[in-house]
């Protein structure tokens, strides 16, 4: 079957031309040489794309997909699966990390047992973690566990978290296209919108020790994570962004009130002490978004002040409209005693007014 192989990049310049030179050279030798190797780089400030140009000006199978702005691992995944010739794909770290010796077993499982995909397991008890600290060993096992409590259909799998797979695109094609995700976890969010459809073994990943370049791999790659998990469990409803924003909003709650007690208790009034612990809850909930929920449209510099303005005149709004409804409701519900249901009538349309607003107006996507 012809095997194309898509690399993802960002900044890997030491590593992408060595690691694309030794993958065809060991593919060549055992006799299964890919169709295509697709790098899809971000745009990355190191010059990556030009050692890719450079490799495809002598080596035709060599192609470079290059994309403007930084949209992430998982959808350079996908965009480099989409636009595959192969009838199969494997997806490998760029960073030499994973050792191209295994693809020719795993596309072997994947054809003799009619698989749609198989992982490069980190966590297979024949795997070798060379490269893998102790605490991230620690941090991948526990998220595995999470993973497969939100996917029982893929709890026999050891490494849903694995960078290292190959697909059947035939059958994978329509389930890659839905994968919606900036962040690191593509194999995650590919299972969660493959329903348990898919027919998936594992083989042993042998996971070396970055050689060159620095990770990726920082706090907001792990949030996207924990979003992508309460997306799954919610059924993947809500849109990711707007359980980013909510839990953002509830850090806020903490933020607020601590700020008022504090006050209080230092000696400022009531007025004073309320009017500073909302700016203050609002601002750092404007903050936290900028870097988490809307990472990829993050303000800087003056952009930041001005997307602060509008921020605190969005939430303003949406405390009128939260007060609004609430009173409203409350002032034609029979029960006076149901009067919550009013407040958390108020809470929901402030909150979609607040995610809405400021997606469009702040930051500027759609929401
Ligand atoms: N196109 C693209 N590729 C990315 C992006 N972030 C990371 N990558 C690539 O994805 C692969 C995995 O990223 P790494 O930083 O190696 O993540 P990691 O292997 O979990 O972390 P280390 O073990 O420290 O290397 C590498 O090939 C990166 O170059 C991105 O935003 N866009
Ligand atoms: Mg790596």
């Amino acid at each position: 079957m012809r095997l194309s192989v898509v690399l993802a990049t960002y900044n890997e310049v030491a590593a992408i031309g060595s690691m694309v030179q030794q993958l065809l050279g060991q593919l060549e030798a055992e006799g299964c040489s890919p169709l295509e190797v697709i790098v899809v780089d971000d745009d990355s400030p190191d010059g990556t794309a030009d050692v890719v140009r450079q490799l495809s000006r002598h080596d035709p199978r060599v192609h470079l997909l290059l994309r403007c702005d930084r949209s992430g691992l998982s959808s350079a995944i996908r965009d480099g699966l989409l636009s595959a010739s192969g009838e199969l794909a494997v997806v490998m770290d760029a960073d030499g990390q994973h050792d191209p010796a295994v693809i020719r077993s795993a596309v072997e499982l994947l054809e003799h047992q009619g698989l749609d995909l198989v992982i490069g397991s980190r966590f297979h008890p024949d795997a070798r973690l060379e490269g893998l600290s102790p605490q991230r060993q620690k941090g991948s096992q526990q998220a595995n566990h999470l993973a497969r409590c939100s996917l029982p259909a893929y709890g026999h799998l050891s490494d849903l978290m694995s960078g290292f797979m190959v697909l059947r695109l035939s059958t994978t094609r329509a389930a890659i296209r839905q994968v919606n995700l900036s962040g690191f976890k593509f194999l995650y969010e590919l299972l969660s919108v493959s329903k348990g459809k898919f027919k998936v073994q594992e083989i042993p990943l042998n996971f070396r020790a970055r050689k060159t370049g620095r990770s990726k791999l920082d706090s907001p790659v792990v949030w996207d994570w924990l979003i992508s998990l309460l997306h799954t469990v919610t059924g993947r409803i809500l849109p990711r962004r707007a359980i980013s924003f909510g839990l953002v909003g509830a850090a806020g709650i903490v933020v607020h009130t601590t700020t008022f007690l504090v006050l209080r208790i230092v000696g400022w009034s009531f007025l004073y002490s309320q009017i500073v612990a909302v700016l203050l809850a609002a601002s750092s909930n404007y903050l936290i978004n900028n870097v988490l929920t809307f990472r990829l449209r993050r303000l800087q510099g003056w952009a930041l002040l001005i997307g602060l303005i509008k921020f605190l005149l969005v939430c303003s709004l949406g405390l009128i409209a939260n007060v609004g409804v609430s009173t409203v409701i409350y002032n034609n519900i029979r029960d006076q005693t149901l009067g919550i249901v009013a407040v958390l009538a108020g809470i929901i349309v402030d909150f979609m007014w607040k995610y809405a607003a400021s997606s469009r107006f702040v930051w500027n996507v759609p929401y």
